[in-house]
């Protein structure tokens, strides 16, 4: 990883050292029966990168890239990697209002959006100062692949050192803002490296890839393992269960949040039989109960292995691939990062000892985009990474009893909701709500849900004498914010429940709720 004169390698001269020799041989199939060859990644990855290079943009430009999932999206990351730009991916949820915020506050260079989102997006992209916009569908279509294939398919990796940017990636703030976490090539490549060994990927290995590909878990965790494997993926564009069931029998390694496993397990197709080929399953973005652990492992002979990791420092730590896997705990922090729990008053935590989950290593990011006040509020004096998230080491689970070193996610200090592994944090939902006419003040909660892990739901008091009508305010919000963060329900209640320090007290409008 290391070179001798000191630099890193950009990520993508990394993730190439893993291709296979033989080009000819499939890197990506997808669920309507196309192959791309290892030779067709490579060729198109150039040309894209030859397309970026034309536009002559400054270094650390951002190209930010909002589009439905296909190898071609995989292949701009790539070409972004390749050409030394910083790449910027854009859950396709987000609405126009969203993506205004997220181009105003990163100033991309280029803005690549799907055909159909090409006149609203033109126009907000010009408002923010973005001189260039192009259009990639999931069909192949759209000016993106029309200019690139013009070009050479022969591009010449751009350098790039430890600590230049790769990507940035927007993780919602506790104050209702998005924050960008900027992670280098190091950052990265380190992790991917890690990941590669401490997961065993072995030669041969299939992996069934059906996560989005905006976040870690779908763009780095699982896509950089295959590549950086030399294995083929097969593609899906969205987890759908059949489709899984179809191509497992033909895969090795799959990775999911929490609600893949639960779908799997209600469809009375999926048995023993479709995973006789599979080598490992893995879990993260959000808590998988035991509950789903167990009846998974009773229904197919296999143990999940559960990871943990966020945006700011992609996988921090994971139960290990030999050893035991432990249902309701995260598992060992990975080699080369440090893990710490910690109390209030900053003493370590002991064995069972509940208290704050902190982290260091190379995998930790760079800090958030302009926001440099932010990031000095994260991170400790002494340089540890607050994560936001409780923890334990060892104690017991409804699994059993969990070994010392292994570590438990129990909370969060932060108030976030993660429903299906996309984060939701309530401020910014109840800024929404608080604007809409009649309505006086709110509070946002996650309840459990047996298919999301957490559903948002949203408390609301009205203003004295207005009428709130629930429905039609879900409707709205329909359309101004991401599918996933709109409440499942909206209850109006005549006052939200307040302490003594007159602060809302969301923990009994969830017991109250769920
Ligand atoms: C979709 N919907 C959701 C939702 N996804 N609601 C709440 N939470 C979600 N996650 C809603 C839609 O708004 C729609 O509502 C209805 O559900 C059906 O939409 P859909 O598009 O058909 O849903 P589906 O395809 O079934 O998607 C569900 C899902 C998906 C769980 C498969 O959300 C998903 O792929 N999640 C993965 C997220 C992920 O990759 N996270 C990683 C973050 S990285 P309506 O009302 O319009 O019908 C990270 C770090 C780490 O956290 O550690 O990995
Ligand atoms: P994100 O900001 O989208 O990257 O989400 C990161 C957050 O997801 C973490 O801070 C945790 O709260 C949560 N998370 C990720 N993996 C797990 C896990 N295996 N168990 C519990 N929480 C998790």
């Amino acid at each position: 990883f290391r070179r001798k004169n000191g630099l890193t390698m950009n990520l993508y001269e990394l993730l190439e050292t893993g291709f296979p020799k033989d080009k000819s041989s499939c890197a990506i199939e997808t669920h309507d029966g196309l192959y791309y060859s290892w030779d067709d990644l490579e060729k198109a990855t150039s040309k894209m990168a030859n397309l970026l290079a034309s536009l002559k943009l400054p270094q650390g430009s951002r190209v930010a890239v909002q589009v439905e999932k296909s190898p071609e999206a995989l292949f701009l990351y790539l070409a972004t990697l390749k050409a030394g730009l910083v790449y910027l991916p854009l859950n396709t949820a987000y609405q126009a209002a969203e993506i205004e915020y997220f181009l105003g506050n990163a100033e991309p260079a280029l803005v690549v959006c799907s055909p159909k989102n090409h006149a609203w997006v033109t126009k907000v992209a010009n408002k923010c100062g973005t001189k260039h916009v192009l259009t990639l569908g999931d069909d192949r279509s759209g000016t993106l692949l029309e200019k690139a294939g013009k070009l050479s398919d022969k591009f010449k990796t751009v350098k790039r050192a430890d600590d230049d940017l790769a990507a940035i990636l927007y993780t919602s703030g506790t104050t209702g803002r998005s924050k960008g976490a900027m992670l280098t090539h190091k950052n990265l490549g380190s992790n991917a490296k890690v990941l590669q060994k401490f997961w065993a990927w072995k030669k041969g290995d299939v992996l069934l890839h059906a996560l989005p590909i905006f976040h870690v878990h779908g763009l780095f965790v699982a896509s950089h393992g295959a590549l950086l494997n030399g294995s083929k993926m097969i593609w899906l564009p969205r987890l759908d269960t059949k489709e899984l069931i179809k191509h497992m029998p033909r895969s090795t390694v799959m990775m999911g949040v929490p609600t893949f496993y639960v779908r799997l397990l209600l469809d009375k197709d999926f048995n023993k039989h479709t995973v006789r080929n599979m080598r490992l399953f893995i879990s993260g973005s959000a808590p998988l109960l035991t509950e789903t652990f167990n009846l998974f492992k009773e229904r197919t002979g296999h143990t999940i292995l559960e990871r943990y990791g966020m945006s700011e420092t992609v996988m921090l730590v994971s139960n290990p691939y030999e050893g035991a896997r432990v249902g309701g705990s995260v598992g060992l922090p990975l080699p080369q990062t440090q893990v710490r729990v910690i109390k209030d008053d900053g003493k370590l935590c002991g064995v069972n000892e509940i208290g704050n989950v902190e982290v260091k290593g190379p995998n930790v990011f760079k800090g958030y985009w302009r926001m440099p006040e932010k990031t000095k509020e994260e991170f400790t004096k002494d340089g540890w990474f607050k994560t936001g998230d409780v923890g334990r080491w060892g104690g017991e689970t409804s699994a059993g009893k969990v070994p010392n070193n292994y570590l438990c996610i129990v909370g969060r200090s932060k108030d976030l909701i993660i429903s299906g592994g996309y984060n939701v944090y309530p401020k910014e939902i109840e800024s929404f709500i608080d604007d809409m006419p009649g309505v006086d003040e709110s509070a946002v909660i996650g309840v459990p849900h047996p298919d999301f892990g957490e559903a948002v739901v949203a408390v609301v008091v009205a203003k004295p004498s207005a009428k709130l009508n629930p429905d039609g305010m879900i409707a709205e919000l329909k359309g101004k914010i991401a599918n996933f963060k709109v409440p499942k329900r909206l209850i109006v209640v005549p006052e939200l429940p307040r302490n003594a320090m007159g602060k809302v007290q969301k923990n009994v409008l969830r017991q109250t709720y769920s």
